[in-house]
């Protein structure tokens, strides 16, 4: 699909069958609040621009100014700009001027008045105010017109006759000449408080060339009225800088008075609407795209849903992820961890006394059926977060931070889990028992060795396990669409509300996914039961805190 240029945009709505509408814009936001609402054109108010700017519409803006706005606007709204551009800003040559910046910077067309340089707003004094020399005015329409490079641009030529009480006659006569001049509309202006010049005008013009009006002094008329005229353009010229004024006034008066934002926080926009008219989201999803440090950092999806078999006495009031290490919770001890190496996105999935679980920039999904359901339902509750690169941990893991650093500085693979390659105990109650494609002859330093399986303590007989998983995986991008299909598969069996993390990591291998295993050497712990605190306070106090534990 072509998406015509704004200039064909804008002279498609003079040439309209109905009559089109114009609504005053005055910086970019505002032109992508006209452009939402459904406009199709922006009038580049220039009362309105000077109000937002501070100053009068006396030219007081340089006309450079007056165009850094509207190259603002431009950017902002996908429709027609055009400039309500004063006289031109000087004679001519000023003109010519301005056509050809205003091109360069994607306006759609230009509007001039046929007054003098200062002009000031026409419903100031606007009896008083000089008219341009028809002649001299009808030269600048022509350099104008020689000007512009792109032969839809419009240029539409304003009279201020009726404005400046010269009469119909007058308008008429202007009208027609700046028509002959080359000019592609007329705005007929008026300050009459009814329409009544207005349709007469229409009513002789007759249609010679699109006619453009501005109902402001006479807006009580039904915009039927214009239709009926053959009125080509309507231009509401002022009405959003006046509604900005009057709630821009409210706001400062009433938190003046009660020195609280409550009084106003439900009746102005929350700051997400702010974010999203300056289309935040877009900036974070190229910096994802460009920034290859962004790229890199994922989030981390933390899960905290148990209790902690073998924790009750302390457990009664919090979930295992809330017990206190070292002055604070586990879970502030995993958030310290993942910010420290620059990952800020943090989920926990909670579920046993879920609303004891917080820690400030974390988001909390709860696991309903925890009480009943293993680790992958609660992966399940929080299938919205994994939609990228994902660090994916149990929630009673407390571990050195180079652990996490090397994690996130792995060479690309869709998977990666941290296997501790310490010695085992002989026997005894050991988990996550890791079988890989070698052992870590810490030789292997990031070579590529990959997972071949996960067992309980009781089935481990024959090969002796290469290492323990230690509750930790990275996936990337490729690897959180495999989990997701592994998940629905394993979702139709019928114990799938029993089965942990291990058990998809198992289906993963089987699916021949490249799960990549990252060799460790201690440096962690996770919290199993009471014996384990003592063990985790000393941890997390430091290496030699723990070294004196274990001695
Ligand atoms: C403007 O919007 O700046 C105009 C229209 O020129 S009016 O203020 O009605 O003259
Ligand atoms: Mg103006």
């Amino acid at each position: 699909m072509t998406v015509s240029s704004a200039t064909h945009r804008l002279r498609e709505l003079l040439a309209s069958s109905e009559t089109e509408f114009l609504m005053e814009a005055h910086s970019g936001l505002s032109a992508r609040i006209v452009a939402e609402a459904g406009f199709k054109g922006i009038w580049a108010s220039g009362l309105a621009i000077s109000a937002q700017c501070g100053v009068r519409d006396h030219n007081e803006l340089s006309w450079t100014q007056v165009l850094d706005v509207v190259e603002l606007m431009v950017d902002a709204a996908t429709i027609p700009v055009l400039l309500d551009g004063d006289t031109g800003y000087g004679n001519f040559n000023n003109l010519r001027r301005l056509v050809r910046k205003l091109e360069q910077i994607g306006g759609a067309g230009v509007c001039i008045e046929d007054k003098c340089f200062p002009k000031t707003n026409s419903y100031i004094r606007g009896e008083t105010q000089p008219l341009a020399d028809i002649d001299e005015f009808c030269g600048k329409i022509k350099a104008g017109k020689d000007t512009q490079l792109d032969d839809a641009f419009c240029l539409v030529a304003r009279v201020e006759a009726l404005i400046a009480g010269w009469g119909m006659e007058e308008a008429l006569r202007r009208a027609e000449a700046y028509h002959a001049a080359g000019a592609d509309a007329i705005l007929i202006h008026s300050k009459r408080s009814d329409p009544a010049e207005i349709l007469r005008f229409s009513e002789e013009w007759a249609n010679r060339c699109p006619l453009v009006i501005v109902p402001t002094s006479y807006s009580s008329t039904p915009t039927d009225v214009f239709r009926r005229a053959g009125v080509r353009l309507v231009v509401w010229a002022n009405a959003l800088i006046r509604g900005a004024v009057a709630e821009m006034q409210l706001v400062a008066r009433t938190l003046y008075e009660k020195q609280t934002l409550v009084e106003v926080e439900s009746e102005i926009a929350p700051l997400a609407e702010i974010f999203r008219l300056q289309q935040a989201e877009e900036l974070e999803q190229a910096e994802r795209r460009y920034i290859p440090c962004v790229r890199e950092k994922p989030r981390a999806l933390i899960l905290g849903a148990t209790r902690g078999r073998g924790l009750e006495p302390v457990t009664s009031d919090r979930p295992k992820i809330m017990l206190p290490i070292a002055g604070r919770s586990l879970l502030e001890h995993l958030v310290a961890s993942f910010k420290r190496q620059g990952v800020h996105e943090l989920h926990v999935v909670a579920g046993y006394r879920a609303d004891a679980v917080q820690a400030a920039g974390v988001s909390v999904r709860t696991n309903a059926a925890h009480e009943n359901t293993g680790e992958l339902q609660s992966l399940w509750c929080a299938l919205d977060v994994l939609s990228g690169d994902s660090i994916v941990l149990y929630g009673d893991l407390l571990f050195r931070d180079y652990i996490l650093g090397d994690l996130l500085n792995a060479a690309d693979a869709p998977i990666s889990v941290v296997v501790d390659s310490s010695p085992l105990p002989e026997r005894g109650n050991v988990s996550d028992l890791a079988y890989c494609s070698a052992s870590d002859d810490r030789g292997l330093y990031r070579t590529d060795v990959v997972l071949e399986r996960i067992t309980e303590a009781q089935s481990w007989s024959g090969r002796r396990p290469d290492g323990r998983w230690i509750g930790m995986l990275r996936a990337r991008a490729g690897g959180i669409s495999e989990i997701r299909s592994a998940l629905c598969e394993l979702r139709k069996s019928a114990d799938f509300e029993q089965l942990g993390l291990p058990d998809l990591l198992n289906a993963l291998v089987s699916r021949h996914v490249h799960v990549r295993v990252l060799y460790v050497h201690g440096h962690w712990l996770d919290v199993n039961d009471l014996s384990d605190l003592e063990r985790a306070n000393a941890f997390a106090r430091g290496p030699r805190a723990a070294s004196e534990v274990r001695a």
